[in-house]
């Protein structure tokens, strides 16, 4: 009997490395974590991993921890596409969130929707991001769910005319413009001019002298955060005030924009989904968990990458392997709610509801609602 009990424990005791060895689901992630455009990145990689802190906890598909393996795109679309196969390749990873930019989701999301490995956009807003294909998902409102909105608000400031200034070297930036030009026209606004730039100059001073002379009522700018800084820097310095409305699109949801141009961005108004005393479930206890761990306010994109995490671990699990094309399938059905507020994905694996929008306005590097 004694006999037998040893034999039994040796038998687990030589078992036991295997059971050490727990399983780990690989999940990658691309985002831009240098390079001028990394505040998002960043915020974003922080979100994500507040996130899986909770998940890890539990685990998925009975107790496998979620492995997060984050590339740097630096922004750049070979990069990114370059992130992808390494993850793909090297991690064999079963899912990719990200990529941070619309610009690199159009370069990456073929790759990875070719490879039938899902891909869940968490900041990418332009129109036809999930055009790309079945496997290509957001949770990220697009520009045309909130820019409307931000429009109809400054319309009740008394906003008549619009100039409008975009970056053409840039998807989002683009795409953004061009939802904002229709949104201005349906509303009934009147535009004045409309002027274009790379997101690397440095100069504006030719388009915004041009639009000074215009006198608009507000000034739309779609571009990444800092170019939007640049131009509303070298606004106030040729004597754009406050008789002037800057509008902003999701490029400028980051307090990077405070950040870089102080106290100029002073009064730009700005359409979000969130934004920082958002009441939903969830939402207080996860402002209070990221800034106990990182020590600095979350912001949108921070806060959409939380979310998106864990609708990536419910789809995991409910997946039951970790198997990418039957989390493909349950990640296109996950019910969630959340600290940006109810969600569940469209037929197309857009977000189903656009509920909630409100516009920021932005006082000393702090986004604060708009009366
Ligand atoms: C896009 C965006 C950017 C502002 C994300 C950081 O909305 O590229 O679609």
């Amino acid at each position: 009997m004694k006999r037998r009990h040893l034999g039994l424990l040796a038998a687990a005791l030589i078992a036991a490395p295997a059971f050490a060895q727990a399983q780990t689901v690989p999940v990658g992630a691309i985002e831009i974590l240098s390079g001028p455009a990394a505040a998002y990145g960043i915020a974003i990689k922080a979100g994500m991993e507040l996130a899986l802190d909770e998940i890890n906890q539990k685990g998925v598909l009975g107790g496998q921890k979620i492995a997060l393996t984050v590339e740097d795109s630096a922004g750049n679309k070979d990069q990114a596409i370059n992130a992808a196969r390494k993850l793909i390749g090297r991690d064999k990873v079963v899912a990719i969130i990200g990529p941070t930019l619309s610009n690199e989701m159009f370069a990456v999301g073929p790759v990875t929707n070719e490879r039938k490995i899902p891909t869940l956009g968490t900041s990418t807003t332009a129109t036809g991001i999930t055009d790309i294909g079945p496997y290509i998902f957001r949770t990220s409102l697009p520009e045309s769910d909130v820019i409307p909105v931000t429009l109809a608000k400054a319309m009740t400031r008394g906003v008549k005319t619009i100039a409008l200034m975009y970056a053409n070297d840039d998807a989002f930036s683009k795409s953004g413009f061009d939802v904002m030009k229709a949104a201005a026209e349906k509303a009934g606004l009147n535009i004045v001019t409309i002027d274009s730039f790379g997101s690397k100059d440095t100069d504006f001073s030719a388009q915004l002298t041009k639009i000074k002379g215009l006198k608009p009522d507000a000034v739309g700018i779609s571009a990444l955060v800092e170019p939007v800084s640049g131009v509303l820097l070298q606004a106030r310095q040729l004597g754009f005030g406050k008789e002037t409305l800057f509008i902003g699109g999701n490029g400028s949801n980051s307090p990077k924009l405070g950040a870089i141009a102080g106290a100029a961005a002073d009064g730009l108004i700005v359409g979000s989904p969130w934004f920082i005393g958002k009441t939903t479930d969830g939402n207080p206890a996860f402002v209070e968990a990221f800034r106990a761990k990182y020590k600095v306010d979350p912001d949108q994109f921070a806060a959409q990458a939380y979310d998106a995490m864990k609708i990536m671990a419910i789809a995991i699990d409910k997946a039951g392997a970790a198997d990418p094309e039957k989390i493909a399938t349950s990640l296109g059905k996950v019910q969630f709610s959340g600290v940006m507020g109810p969600f569940a994905f469209t037929d197309h694996r857009d977000p189903a509801t656009a509920a909630g929008v409100v516009v920021l306005t932005m006082q000393d590097g702090k986004f604060t609602i708009l009366q």
